[in-house]
């Protein structure tokens, strides 16, 4: 019988490592996830993959370490000896970025090279493929439509500025070493686990929460942001084919369909059998409901110092030469989303009835 593969998540605690996780475990994988300390529990995507370490045949294993701290990452690779490591840890929020510049770029950026150099330094540029989560928001301010793997980047952001530092340093490695290396430039991909500050969540949470009269109003920012979104099942299922193929390469992942934000409200509120009447502009945009109350506000606090305005990927590479294409339609992801933040905020509302707080602030 051929020997299990080993595979090591940075960002295992995240929307992507816990589907990637559970794709690998189904695989036959056995799973090993860097984790960061953390005073409360950051685990809950991925509870229920655990396995009890006191059992026989146990394939999941989390260790402690930081995309910071150099010596945790090469003493969890050292421990681990990967066939492949999938390098998702990062401070993924585009505005948070803004705000913390140099540790965004510590984790995102020079994350990814102490990644590279601690498989070089334990002399593991033979056995250890390494997959390195790149982004659409590298394009930034978009120079041709759609993008694709030979589109320059022009990010704009702190993030997307990192992101395009670990991007390089994954090809040069590559060059110089030897090494397995792949870049997936993922277009946005979501899920009823998605972060509850990304918009797509906040979105569907909110709305969820507004019918169910836990809420009054959805504040949002750029109303005219135009994204390309996917669902995270069908992007892991592409970062895992980029480590099983004959050579090295770089791959966009996408749809090739494009909504803006205001788009992703309506097709959320028509879930819930929400109508939503639009008026006014710009910062002075809104909805209200068939009652005439407000429900969607535009807020300037979150609009970002700049913008990535409209994103629109290219992924014929990835079908013709790794077999990929997405299996959810725009359609079926928001549904997902609603359906499981209704559950959510359906027991929420059951607590509140029961004269319970619980604590609902999501920004
Ligand atoms: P999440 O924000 O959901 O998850 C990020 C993960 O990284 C979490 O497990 C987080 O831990 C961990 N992390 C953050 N900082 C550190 C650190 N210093 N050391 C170790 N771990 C850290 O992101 P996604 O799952 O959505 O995205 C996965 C990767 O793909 C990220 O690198 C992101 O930038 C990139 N990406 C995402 C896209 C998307 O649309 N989702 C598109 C393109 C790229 P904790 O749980 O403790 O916070
Ligand atoms: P993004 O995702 O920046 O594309 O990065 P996000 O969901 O945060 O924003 C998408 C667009 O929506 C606009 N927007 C808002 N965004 C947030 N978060 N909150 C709001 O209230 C709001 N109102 C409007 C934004 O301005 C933006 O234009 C995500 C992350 O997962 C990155 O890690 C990843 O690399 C990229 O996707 C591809």
């Amino acid at each position: 019988m051929p020997s299990q593969k080993v595979a090591l998540i940075t960002g295992i605690t995240g929307q992507d490592g816990a589907y990637l996780a559970e794709f690998l475990l189904a695989k036959g994988y056995v799973v090993h996830g860097i984790k960061r300390r953390t005073s409360l529990f950051n685990t809950d995507r991925i509870d229920h993959l655990y396995q009890d370490r006191h059992h026989k045949g146990v394939r999941f294993f989390l260790h402690h370490g930081d995309l910071t701290d150099s010596m945790s990452l090469i003493r969890v690779i050292q421990q681990v000896q990967p066939d492949e490591i999938y390098n998702l840890g990062a401070q993924s929020h585009v505005a948070v970025s803004f705000e913390e510049p140099e540790y965004t770029a510590n984790s995102d950026a020079l994350g990814a090279l102490r990644i590279l150099e601690g498989i070089r330094i334990l002399g593991l540029e033979k056995k250890t493929r390494f997959y390195q989560a790149s982004s659409s928001e590298m394009y930034g301010l978009v120079q041709e439509v759609p993008q694709r793997e030979t589109t320059p980047f022009y990010p704009r952001s702190p993030y997307a500025v990192a992101k395009v530092y670990s991007y390089w340093i994954t090809v040069n490695y590559r060059e110089a070493y030897g090494i397995f290396a792949c870049n997936g430039i993922l277009f946005n991909h979501e899920s009823p686990v998605r972060g509850e500050t990304f918009v797509t969540r906040k979105i569907t949470r909110a709305l969820v929460r507004i019918k169910l009269g836990l809420e009054e109003c959805l504040y949002l920012g750029n109303l005219d942001a135009k994204r390309d979104w996917g669902h995270a099942r069908d992007y892991v299922e592409a970062q895992w084919l980029m480590l099983q193929q004959e050579k090295p390469d770089d791959f966009v992942i996408a749809t090739g369909e494009q909504y803006s934000v205001r788009d992703f409200v309506n097709a959320a509120a028509e879930q819930l059998g929400m109508t939503l009447r639009w008026s006014g502009e710009g910062k002075d945009e809104l909805a209200v409901d068939d009652k005439g109350v407000k429900r969607v506000c535009v807020d300037a606090r979150y609009f970002r110092p700049t913008e990535v305005e409209s994103l629109l990927g290219d992924a014929t590479k990835a079908r013709e030469v790794l077999g990929w294409k997405p299996r959810t339609t725009f359609k079926e992801l928001v549904a997902e989303m609603v359906t499981s933040d209704l559950a959510d905020a359906e027991r929420d509302a059951l607590i509140t009835k029961h004269g319970y707080k619980h604590f609902s602030h999501r920004e």
